[in-house]
């Protein structure tokens, strides 16, 4: 622990050289891995803290056999956006390119491809996929299976891993 402090005061030092050009401050945010991460906060010329991991699982979806194609707009559009604890990690809104704001998991199309851009670097699981989105499987039996192999268990805590192919069977 005292290893990390001095390594993050260190680090505070060389940042506080470049505030001298105009930075506001500084937001330290621990990851869930207990590494530190350092993310500059806004000043007068960058509006958002840029987005350092992107992955892109991919999630299906069967409703008693049936296939269900997962929404264009999760995590964008406001009736798709439904829990917005995460909203910090995620990009923010630029007006001026015209850009609207976006959780951290989020789709652009209904592919199935769901996009983890996130400002820090941490797991995210598939149960924050699923609020976002606003789905709730209570009640249901819900079988999880990853890239074709034997069911798992606990599939809200499955961290969504780069080109996975996340299979979800509800009945
Ligand atoms: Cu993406």
């Amino acid at each position: 622990m005292a290893k990390k402090v001095s390594k993050a005061l260190e680090i505070l030092s060389i940042l506080s050289v470049v505030s001298m050009s105009g930075l506001i401050g500084i937001i330290i945010t621990t990851t869930m891995q207990s590494n530190s991460v350092f993310v500059l906060a806004r000043d007068d010329n960058v509006d958002m803290n840029p987005i350092i991991m992107h992955i892109h699982p991919h999630f299906s979806i069967f409703v008693n056999g049936t296939s269900f194609s997962v929404p264009e707009q999760i995590g964008i559009d406001p009736s798709l956006w439904k829990d917005h604890s995460l909203d910090e990690f995620g990009m923010q809104s630029m007006p001026e390119m015209s850009m609207s704001a976006m959780a951290p998991l989020h789709t652009h199309d209904n592919s199935g491809i769901v996009h983890v851009e996130s400002t820090i670097n941490r797991n995210y699981t598939l149960g924050e996929f699923l609020d976002i989105w606003g789905l709730n499987f209570d009640g249901k039996a819900v079988k999880m299976s990853v890239d074709d192999d034997k069911p798992l268990p606990d599939f809200r805590n499955h961290i969504l891993g780069d080109g996975k192919q996340i299979k979800l069977e509800v009945q």
